[in-house]
């Protein structure tokens, strides 16, 4: 699991909301790990992130989905004094702070952050004096700190990509997924998903080394300097472009050919866009996800998967209008 935002909404008529609902809906994820206010926040913000017009009160934020009364309320007081209490009381808390520090490295999740914590264990320095605590992946994540909190400029992402399309071999499709493919200037990683006309989900043994031999090649090229993990579908590391680049975080997905479509849905994201998507999916009477596409019977049982030969399909099939990656940004 990445490290979720909601949409910022930047330059929007709302941002200075959506900003503060996203600061509550990572402290909810982090510290309080209260995954229904995570949510609840993370919505909120994304609807007014695609809100047209300012809002100028919370009884008028409360007439959008997903803004109830509590949400209305900060609002309101945001309005009204500049600032959030909560905010305020959240900044000042150490314990708070030192979680919401640690869970920005890469491999820490919410839970290893508290425990940390409770360790006495609560900045970088921290980190470096303990590292028998943390696992290989964690590891990467405190020596690449810096480098992982960089935006990957979009041209970067571009050259990256060229690279590895000219060491597949021909038959391999690649589709960088993710804030890339939905137009963004830049990235917080690299999600590259891979598939082969031969490895199909009936012929599973046809994957072979497939990826295996993907990130062989990108590592004698010396563009893949680290792993993380790699398995035969799933690839995790880092990668440098050139002397000049600083290491970026990159993850390589082997799909089967008949579940690609889905998969380069469900990675493009947002995953917002993803969870409005798979709502719909559920009322036109299909479970859609980043395998299949399957319709639900009265029963609630999955049938068999549809078959899907582009992402359009998918759209098509459930009655969804069609939405352009850049599209997809809430
Ligand atoms: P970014 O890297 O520029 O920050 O944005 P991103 O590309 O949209 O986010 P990501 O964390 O790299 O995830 C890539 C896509 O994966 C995302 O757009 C949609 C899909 N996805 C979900 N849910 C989740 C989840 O819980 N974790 C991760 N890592 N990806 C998810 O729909
Ligand atoms: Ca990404
Ligand atoms: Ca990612």
């Amino acid at each position: 699991m990445g490290k979720r935002k909601a949409p910022s909404g930047e330059n929007t008529p709302n941002s200075d909301f959506c900003e503060f609902l996203t600061e509550l809906a990572e402290y909810e994820k982090n510290v309080s790990r209260n995954i229904h206010k995570y949510n609840a926040y993370r919505k909120a913000a994304s609807v007014l992130s695609s809100h047209p017009t300012r809002i100028t009160s919370g009884q008028e934020a409360k007439k959008l989905n997903g803004i109830g009364e509590k949400i209305a309320k900060k609002i309101d007081e945001f309005l009204q004094t500049g600032k959030l209490q909560k905010l305020d009381n959240i900044h000042n808390d150490s314990k708070t702070t030192a979680i919401n520090l640690l869970t920005q490295v890469t491999g820490i999740g919410p839970a290893k952050a508290q425990t940390l914590v409770s360790e006495g264990i609560t900045s970088l320095e921290d980190l470096e004096k303990h590292k028998d605590k943390l696992n290989h992946h964690q590891l990467i994540g405190l020596k690449y700190y810096h480098d992982f909190q960089q935006k990957i400029p979009r041209n970067e992402i571009k050259q990256i990509e060229n690279l590895i399309r000219g060491h597949l071999e021909p038959q391999i499709h690649l589709t960088i997924c993710g804030s890339y493919r939905r137009g963004k200037q830049q990235s917080g990683d690299i999600d590259a998903l891979i598939t082969h006309p031969n490895y199909t989900s009936s012929q599973p043994k046809k994957k072979q080394n497939l990826l295996k031999n993907v990130v062989t090649a990108l590592q004698n090229c010396g563009l893949i300097t680290e792993i993380i993990s790699l398995g035969d579908t799933k690839f995790m590391g880092a990668c440098k472009l050139d002397k000049n680049s600083i290491t970026r975080r990159l993850d390589i997905r082997l799909t089967p050919f008949d579940q690609y479509f889905c998969a380069v849905l469900y990675f493009t994201g947002s995953d917002m866009f993803n969870k409005q998507m798979r709502a719909h999916a559920l009322d036109a009477g299909f479970t859609l996800n980043e395998y299949t596409l399957r319709p639900v019977g009265s029963t609630g049982v999955p049938g068999e998967p549809l078959e899907i030969h582009s992402e359009r399909d998918i759209f098509d099939c459930i009655g969804f209008p069609y939405k352009e990656p850049q599209d997809r940004n809430q």
